[in-house]
């Protein structure tokens, strides 16, 4: 039988286990990415190892999403970050020049290798053919000091794109139908891989947008094949040199099938409060607008910021909406600006961001209150704009740009044809502000601000847990529910003590007094526990306070792995009486847990109501172990040793 994209590539990375889904495989990182937000703790926890140098092909870290200097913290964390890179042989991105993801694709991203990132987006690399994978920083931590990484081997689906797609309509168009068929659940323990005759029409950032967002699904990762329009855009980008073929077979099969019919499919918009809330133009069409947003590693590519150019051109942003237009990485921004299309963002209105994550994560541009604001991004969750009543949608440049002037949510099919914008055969090459280590790191001292606060240790699972249920949650709850980002958390990160008050701050506040004075607590979640970004702080901050298990129906995989790697048991609850009965306040106890965690499941006694139930898990032999022994970075010290 042929092969799909997704099994060549893990069959030529494979150090352990067996290419059959659900169970464990070890497979060889090739290169690494972080950002800043995560990379502070991803690095210290690779000092830890006492590694002196990566053992990647290529290792790079990014700043981009601590951009707001308003102390002296973000700043102090760049500098920590550029002095760790020289040390241990890691490529540096500086401030200003792009967001990891954009910038990866562009400058990195290589066919048929295996990228491990820190941040949830890293599959925008998909884009290019390679299996890129979003991991937590400490997972990252490993893969550059040479181990491999351990998931679960999962299904793959095949989504076949047919047919052609309709003028105005776009990549994210596809991804928002993805979305809308397989939910924010649906692509748990899955790639997904693009195939069929549609696949040829999108360029390599069409295909990044779609692998972007397929993060959104949950998914392990999301993949497309690399082609001839892949080598295009490896000749625009003048590393032609580092493009391959990789295809499915011909015979190759999947273990699901998803049809999209292109030609069918038009403008679609994700609305408030989860991206898999997704609704035809024609059902949100007229919907008043405060803000729109162009930008994000999901929709800053030249052609995006183009395209809004072009549609802006000589007409004014409607007044009373403010419009914020970010470039993705410097190499679109010196392209617009050598175009002539910025000239056209500017007269228009639009206001012009640097290279960042920004709004998208709350840095800077939160929306007025009770406003609707348009985003080209790929998150809606509650609040995560930074204001707290937010009602965010989420669409292409395109909807977005004709929005803008007309001030509430409009169709782009209603506003004639659509600009051509051609993609210059030859981007600009400028790599000035990616500055490659040194051949040794000897002698580089690292420069730690007052910012960078040690590294919290997880304690091996203790023999019994008796502890009570702090808070008790409803389905798909985000990290960033527990563990807020914005411009007032994120420069916390390094700093674990100081971040962890703000632990489930908008749904409790008292959240973190109530777990420091119980000493040792449980979380109780529901459906798709944890989902969203792979910020390890959502489940290091828990630790911190004392939060010793979770019990959810299902989990996000990211999420569920971070709470092993640093100690947290995460238990499953069946989908009926047991999660209904359990009450925030109650007193759980799991007797002896440490002796029959190994037996696939546990009991629990609800001492306060006083009764019993067992608890499942999902957990690897390896995952037990890592429990056992006190997280990931002691089970790794002891391993190696
Ligand atoms: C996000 O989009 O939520 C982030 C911020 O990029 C996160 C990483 C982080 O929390 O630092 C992600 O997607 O993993
Ligand atoms: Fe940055 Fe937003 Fe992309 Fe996360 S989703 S990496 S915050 S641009």
């Amino acid at each position: 039988m042929g092969q799909n994209v997704t099994r060549k590539i893990l069959a030529d990375h494979l150090v352990s286990g067996e290419l059959a889904p659900g169970s464990e495989i070890g497979v060889r990182v090739d290169q690494t990415l972080t950002q800043d937000a995560t990379g502070t703790m991803a690095y210290l926890q690779f000092e830890a190892m006492g590694i002196p140098r990566v053992r990647t092909k290529l290792s790079v870290s990014y700043i981009d999403h601590n951009m707001l200097q308003t102390g002296f913290e973000n700043a102090d964390d760049h500098r920590f970050l550029q002095s760790v890179a020289a040390k241990y042989g890691i490529y540096f991105s500086r401030p200003g020049n792009g967001i990891c993801h954009q910038v990866h694709l562009e400058r990195f991203s290589t066919p048929g290798d295996i990228l491990l990132g820190s941040d949830s987006h890293t599959p925008t690399s998909g884009g290019a053919a390679m299996l890129a994978i979003g991991a937590g920083g400490l997972d990252v931590a490993v893969a550059m000091g040479g181990g491999p990484l351990n998931v679960m081997m999962p299904r793959v689906v095949g989504v076949h794109l047919k047919g052609e797609l309709q003028p105005w309509v776009v990549a994210k168009d596809i991804i928002l139908e993805v979305l809308r068929r397989l939910t924010v659940k649906g692509g748990v323990g899955k790639i997904i891989e693009y195939f069929g005759e549609g696949v040829a029409s999108l360029s390599v950032p069409a295909r990044g947008t779609i692998t972007n967002m397929g993060a959104e699904l949950g998914a392990t990762t999301s993949v497309f094949p690399s082609d001839e329009r892949t080598r295009e855009y490896f000749r625009a980008q003048k590393r032609e040199e580092m493009w391959r073929p990789i295809s499915a077979d011909a015979d190759a099969d999947y273990d699901e099938v998803v049809e999209i019919d292109l030609d069918k499919l038009g403008p679609m918009v994700a609305c408030p409060q989860n991206p898999d809330n997704v609704a035809t133009i024609e059902e949100v069409e007229g919907t008043k607008l405060a803000q729109v947003c162009v930008g994000s590693c999901t929709n800053s590519s030249y052609h995006d910021l183009t395209v809004t150019a072009a549609v802006l051109k000589g007409k004014k942003v409607r007044p009373g909406l403010s419009m914020t237009v970010t470039p993705g990485s410097r190499q679109v921004y010196a392209m617009i600006a050598h175009s002539g299309a910025l000239a056209d963002l500017i007269e228009s209105g639009a206001r012009i961001l640097e290279s960042a994550c920004g709004p998208c994560i709350g840095m800077g541009q939160s929306p007025p209150s009770d406003s609707v604001s348009l985003r080209t991004f790929n998150r809606n969750f509650p609040g995560r704009s930074g204001t707290p009543n937010d009602r965010v949608y989420l669409s292409s440049p395109e909807v977005a740009a004709v929005s803008a002037l007309a001030g509430e949510i409009a169709d782009p099919r209603k506003w004639g044809t659509p600009p051509v914008v051609e993609t210059p055969s030859e981007f600009i090459i400028d790599d000035e502000f990616i500055i490659p280590p040194p051949a040794s790191g000897e002698g580089v001292e690292v420069d730690r601000g007052p910012n960078i606060k040690p590294l919290p240790l997880a304690q091996p699972l203790a023999q019994t847990i008796k502890a009570p249920v702090l808070i008790k949650l409803g389905d798909n709850i985000s990290t960033d529910d527990i563990l807020p980002a914005g411009s007032k958390v994120l420069p916390l990160r390094s700093n674990i003590p100081a971040i962890s008050q703000y632990v489930y701050h908008y749904k409790d506040p008292e959240f973190a007094a109530k777990a420091k004075e119980a000493g040792a607590s449980i979380i109780v979640g529901a459906s798709n526990y944890g989902q969203g970004s792979s910020r390890e702080h959502a489940a290091l901050a828990p630790m911190y306070l004392g939060v010793k298990a979770v019990f959810a129906k299902t989990y996000a995989r990211l999420h569920h792995t971070n709470l092993v790697n640093f100690g947290i048991l995460p238990l499953v609850l069946d989908d009926g009486p047991d999660y209904d009965r359990i009450n925030a306040g109650d007193v759980l106890e799991l007797p002896d847990v440490r002796d029959t965690i190994r037996g696939g499941q546990v009991t629990v006694r609800n001492t306060t109501q006083g009764y019993e139930f067992t608890a499942r898990h999902n957990l690897s032999e390896r995952q037990i172990e890592v429990l056992l022994e006190g997280g990931l970075l002691n089970y790794v010290k002891a391993h190696t040793a």
